[in-house]
């Protein structure tokens, strides 16, 4: 048990041996929730026991700064839990391993690799449109009557995802893809995060259904991916690399390399490593990217306004005669403000991933210890009343000022920030705009004909995500369901 830090004066909620805080957290409530409703009884900084561990909740802008950017380092570590640990062959990942120099430099490969593929290279573009003009030509002679666009937009980013980190497109009923599909649906509905097993790491003693599945998934994922590297290894070249696991493998050569000059084993990018980050980038990838876009396109169901306004922003500036192209991005403002508000009030990670103090430091003044875990409630930060005007509401034009023009606003941090700073940022965000800004160039999505409009109230596994709603197509002016 890790003990209360001395003469702190975080304020902590009551707790007994073992059970922790849990017997005051009853409700039911999601965290992101839970932690916005105790910080109005305990302030926005406050404490509690999650089973043993003691944990500090952060739910404002500075103290989040502070301990993502200001003492960022500080606040760089990751506790070890086990399911992630199976995940990730016990932290050889980048979003769940701990601080540490080797982690730096992985996460520096890792960010170099995506940086080939990434923003400024006409190759990502390719594959995105590529990816946007079969999601398109599928939604256009889909069911009239209404049909729930997650499996289609899951496929098209799935896709997107593949082609980046092993070169390989799929057709919309390959095996191979359905596995992938398969095997990361199983992850998601067996890892969510908190789940009892990472409370208790002696939980996993027990016959426990949901980590034999866990594993089974795992089991599957690395068969996959394994036989992806070896075909990469087998057929590598030197030069450009094909796509990031070619990235990934020729970078950890360099640190063979360097590993036999200054002969420090422990400091080494294994092959492990290589495959624990290609099956990341597709979690991560994947996950959040598609549920982002239905957060988005759910809003604009509720606010047909919304999507006229971005679509009379398209007519004007990109027309109907040619694709948008990630260079439009500038004479889109509107657009990228609807593509902020969705993640403003929907933030598919609400608590982000937990940080962990990996020195004794600081948060607003008040000591926190080395080992302390610490969790920034980011859906708190999204909805505070004394930063954004009608936090509940959807308003895009709260990221516009009078001119018209983009403004950033300190309050919004939907990838974090810092040390431990979403590596996909560039990458989710060019995803995000090709895909809208093509989805909504061609065609028009409205609500079934005596359809509800989508709840917006979501359901928290490992992201946000929203419950499943249906929607209908239109083509828009010049845009058959040939698709073109
Ligand atoms: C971490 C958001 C897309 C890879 C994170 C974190 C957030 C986030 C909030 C945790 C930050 C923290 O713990 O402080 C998002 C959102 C996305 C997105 C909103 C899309 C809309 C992606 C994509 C990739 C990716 C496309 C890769 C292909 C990662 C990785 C980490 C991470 C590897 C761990 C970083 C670390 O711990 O050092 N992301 N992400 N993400 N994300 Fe993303
Ligand atoms: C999603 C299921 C995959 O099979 C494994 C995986 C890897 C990385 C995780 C991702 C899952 C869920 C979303 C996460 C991502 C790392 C960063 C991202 C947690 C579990 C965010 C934003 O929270």
């Amino acid at each position: 048990r890790s003990p209360p830090p001395a003469g702190s004066s975080i304020p902590c909620l009551p707790w007994l041996p073992v059970l922790g805080s849990l017997p005051w957290l009853a409700g039911g409530l999601p965290p992101h929730l839970l932690f916005t409703q105790l910080a109005h009884r305990y302030g926005a900084l406050f404490a509690l026991y999650i089973g043993p561990h003691y944990t500090v909740v952060v739910n404002n802008h500075q103290h989040a700064r502070e301990v993502l950017l200001h003492r960022g380092k500080d606040f760089a570590g990751r506790p070890s839990m086990v399911t992630t640990n199976l995940l990730t062959r016990g932290g050889k990942d980048i979003a769940f391993s701990d601080y540490s120099s080797l982690w730096k430099s992985h996460r520096r490969l890792v960010h170099n690799s995506f940086a080939l593929f990434g923003e400024g290279t006409s190759r990502l573009q390719d594959i995105v449109l590529s990816a946007v003009d079969s999601l398109c030509a599928e939604l256009l002679c889909s069911e009239r009557r209404g049909f729930d666009p997650s499996p289609a937009v899951t496929r098209a980013v799935t896709n997107v995802v593949c082609t980046l980190v092993f070169g390989t497109t799929y057709c919309h009923s390959d095996a191979e893809l359905q596995e992938v599909l398969q095997y990361n649906n199983g992850i998601v509905e067996t890892i969510a995060r908190g789940g009892l097993v990472d409370i208790y790491p002696w939980m996993k003693l027990f016959p426990n259904r949901s980590l034999s599945k866990l594993n089974e998934c795992i089991a599957v994922r690395d068969r996959l991916l394994t036989h992806k590297l070896e075909e990469h290894k087998a057929s590598l070249r030197e030069g450009e690399p094909r796509d990031l696991l070619d990235a990934l493998l020729m970078g950890q050569a360099d640190s063979r390399r360097a590993e036999k000059s200054c002969g420090s084993e422990d400091e080494r990018i294994t092959e492990d490593h290589v495959l624990m980050t290609a099956a990341e980038a597709f979690g991560a990838g994947v996950e959040t990217t598609s549920t982002t876009l239905l957060w988005i396109l759910a809003y604009l169901l509720h606010h047909p306004e919304v999507q006229q306004r971005v679509q009379q922003e398209l007519d004007e500036h990109v027309g109907s005669e040619r694709p948008v192209r990630a260079s439009d991005r500038g004479r889109l403002p509107y657009l990228d403000c609807v593509i902020n508000e969705g993640m403003r009030i929907r933030p598919v990670s609400p608590v982000l991933i937990p940080h962990t103090a990996v020195t004794d430091s600081s948060i607003g003044g008040h000591c926190v210890c080395r080992g302390t875990r610490v969790l920034v409630n980011m859906w708190s930060i999204h909805h505070d009343p004394e930063h954004w005007d009608e936090p509940d509401l959807f308003k895009p034009d709260r990221f516009l000022d009078d001119q018209g023009q983009r403004v950033s606003r300190p309050c919004f941090l939907p990838f974090g920030a810092g040390p431990r700073v979403c590596v996909g940022e560039s990458l989710a965000r060019l995803e995000l705009f090709l895909f809208l800004s093509s989805l909504l160039q061609r065609m028009t999505f409205r609500l079934p004909d005596g359809a509800p409009p989508p709840n917006l109230k979501g359901k928290l596994g490992v992201v946000l995500q929203p419950l499943p709603y249906k929607v209908v197509v239109a083509p828009r002016a010049g845009w058959g369901s040939a698709g073109q």
